[in-house]
């Protein structure tokens, strides 16, 4: 199959799952093509199968806000038609999905069918589409979609609460894929950052409102006031400032290390003993995922679609959003109690309910549904 596949080419997860399905898709054979404004991060070098087509917006005077929408409706029109692309897949609704409609409608005219796959992912429904200045747009993208698909069982939901929604979503969970080669790293590079007996915490996230990344700083310290202990952060965004200064607040800015946005965080996990993702909402948590993937055990809060990929006792703990005190009782309590080892591997065989074998042929099977029928 020939599979259009737009999304954000940032550090964001959604940007991460449409690329990283890309290249799965690719790999088994089908051909994919990448239309975003610029390389998508996880794309990497040449791979066969794939193609990336860039956005280029024109800036020109009389713009106060450049028309991305709009470069980005033509280039689908371009793409779909001379590259013969079997069907689009969208990530993230706003403006994907809502381009994709516009593309749909244009190449309907020139006589050419293209089934539009548009995958809700997150802060698209929970936060910047319940703005009510984007909601007729969201609601009508997802109605005239021709497959949706949600993240999580608890984003399906919100989807239905929030927006007149009249047809059919499928849940397809995210997933990570596991490169053996990540395995080897641990010892060695763990001893630049922490001694011997100190535990590593890690964080990865985008640094926005959403993450609490002050929890993340308060919860580290009440673990370090009772066991030796580094935090390590990986991202980057408006609340850094916040964590920086609370840390120095504090007085544990010497055992809080801010690494920045990294392209490949499994390095750092692998050497990581256990995750914190304190967020106040979150449709999925793939940062949890990849983090348990590694082996590393995650204490997290119990909101959205965190329950239905952190498991409560097994892969780490949940606690209700804010509850700093029960979160570091959580993870001293993992990290004193001997529990460790036992949780690492339990994290690791939870995060084996996700892998990309699994997941891939869910996507296939609706693409090949739309096509069948776009072609009967
Ligand atoms: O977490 C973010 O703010 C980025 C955002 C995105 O769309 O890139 O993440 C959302 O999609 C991810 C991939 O499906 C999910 O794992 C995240 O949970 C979700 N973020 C939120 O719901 C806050």
């Amino acid at each position: 199959m020939k599979i259009g596949m737009v999304l954000y080419p940032t550090f964001g997860g959604s940007g991460v799952v449409g690329t990283e399905l890309g290249k799965a898709l690719a790999a088994k054979g089908h051909e994919v093509h990448f239309i975003t404004y610029s390389q998508p991060v996880r794309l990497g070098s040449f791979r066969e199968n794939i193609f990336y087509h860039e956005v280029v917006v024109t800036d020109y005077p009389l713009f106060d806000f450049q028309p991305y929408e709009t470069e980005l409706t033509s280039k689908m029109v371009d793409v779909v038609k001379y590259e013969k692309l079997d069907v689009l897949h969208v990530h993230y609704a706003i403006p994907h999905a809502s381009a994709a409609f516009l593309a749909k409608q244009i190449l309907k005219s020139q006589g050419i069918h293209i089934p539009v796959v548009t995958t809700l992912h997150g802060t698209d429904i929970t936060l910047v589409g319940r703005d009510p200045s984007f909601e007729p747009v969201i609601t009508f993208c997802i109605n005239e979609s021709d497959a949706v698909t949600a993240v999580s069982n608890s984003l399906k939901a919100s989807t239905y609460k929030h927006f007149n929604i009249t047809r059919q979503i499928d849940v397809i969970p995210n997933f990570i894929v596991v490169d053996e080669d990540n395995e080897g790293f641990s010892e060695q590079m763990r001893r630049k950052y922490a001694c011997d007996g100190e535990k590593i915490i890690c964080h990865i996230s985008n640094f926005r409102k959403v993450k609490r990344i002050e929890d993340v700083v308060k919860v580290f310290a009440l673990i370090a006031a009772q066991t030796p202990a580094k935090l390590i952060l990986i991202g980057d965004g408006p609340d850094r400032y916040h964590a920086e200064r609370l840390s120095r607040e504090l007085g544990i800015n010497e055992k809080v290390i801010f690494l920045g946005k990294l392209r490949d965080t499994a390095h750092v996990l692998s050497f990581s003993d256990l995750f914190l993702l304190p967020s106040e909402t979150e449709s999925f948590g793939l940062a949890a995922l990849e983090a348990m993937a590694m082996g590393v055990p995650v204490i997290s809060s119990n909101t959205g679609g965190i329950p239905e990929v952190n498991e409560h006792g097994y892969s780490g703990f949940l606690s209700e959003v804010g509850d700093v005190q029960d979160m570091a009782k959580n993870a001293v309590d993992l990290l004193t109690s001997g529990k460790l080892e036992t949780y690492k591997i339990q994290a690791k065989n939870k995060a084996k309910e996700f892998t990309i074998e699994l997941i891939l042929p869910k996507y296939e099977e609706i693409y090949e549904k739309l096509v069948m029928n776009s072609k009967g």
